[in-house]
């Protein structure tokens, strides 16, 4: 195309037709940005990866949360199934442009979680995370984690009937099949008559990891003592509607 052909008017309107770039979430209000990985499905299928769950998966995913952890300042990262949800209740990133919110974001945990895959997993395989924002109210911050938990605990439930049922010689679309058709207790029975206790696998497939930050005190120079934050991972979560459950997250956002 020659030079000559773009007139100002046809940049203006290029310019007016970018309709999405001024959304904005509403100044003030804290965001949860949940992040979900794309066909892990698909992924998860591959034979290097332990099934129903890979802690090894579960640590790439934390690393991801981490590495937003360290370049934006959210409050808490809560990792669940294949899900990631940052939490920003102070400073919320470029200025609540939700576009660019969701692409840098997705970007660094995609690119993040990619890098890792294959540094302890040995496989190379690019993985994609779709993002979305949802403004919260504080009061709502708890309700929105345990929904996310008790959603996590269903899946948690239906991967290992799932594999249970692929175990047994179903083939992916008949085990899928299959696990339509079951009750909540119909799944229960089925794996505890085969050895599966659905209430004693490991807390952090059942309950997901969260990382967030902690108050220490530091000593320098041999005397003065001063308060450092540092990022920690949970991987023994209560139920987040337990009293255990609120406190913990009470205390997380008190110390923000
Ligand atoms: N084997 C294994 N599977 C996992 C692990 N973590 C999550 N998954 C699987 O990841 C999938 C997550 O569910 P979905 O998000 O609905 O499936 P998806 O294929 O990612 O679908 P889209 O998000 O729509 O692209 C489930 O099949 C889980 O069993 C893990 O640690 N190990
Ligand atoms: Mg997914």
């Amino acid at each position: 195309m020659q030079e000559s052909s773009l007139n100002e008017t046809k940049i203006q309107e290029f310019n007016e037709n970018e309709i999405f770039s001024n959304v904005k979430v509403p100044p003030k209000l804290p965001l949860f940005i949940r992040l979900d990985g794309w066909k892990f499905r698909e992924l998860t299928e591959k034979p290097e990866i332990k099934k129903p769950f890979d802690k090894k998966i579960a640590q790439c995913l934390v690393l991801s949360a981490k590495n937003i952890m360290k370049t934006f300042a959210p409050t808490l990262s809560y990792i669940i199934s294949d899900e990631i949800n940052i939490l920003f209740t102070k400073q919320i990133p470029f200025n609540g442009r939700v576009e660019k919110i969701n692409s840098i974001i997705s970007g660094v945990i995609s690119s993040s979680f990619s890098f890792n895959l294959n540094k302890i997993l040995g496989i190379k395989h690019l993985v994609a995370f779709d993002s979305r924002v949802i403004t919260i109210s504080e009061n709502d911050i708890l309700s929105y984690l345990a929904w996310r938990q008790q959603n996590g605990w269903r899946n948690h439930n239906n991967a290992y009937a799932y594999w249970m049922l692929r175990k047994m010689g179903n083939k992916p679309s008949e085990a899928a099949k299959k696990l339509k058709g079951l009750k909540t207790k119909q799944i229960h029975d089925m794996l505890r008559e085969r050895g599966v206790n659905l209430a004693e696998t490991p807390q952090w497939e059942r309950r997901g990891i969260l990382v967030y930050k902690e108050l220490y005190e530091k000593t320098i120079k041999g005397k003065v003592k001063v308060t450092r934050r540092k990022i920690v991972e949970n991987w023994k979560l209560p139920i987040f509607t337990t009293s255990e459950g609120k406190n913990l997250i009470q205390e997380i956002l008190e110390s923000t």
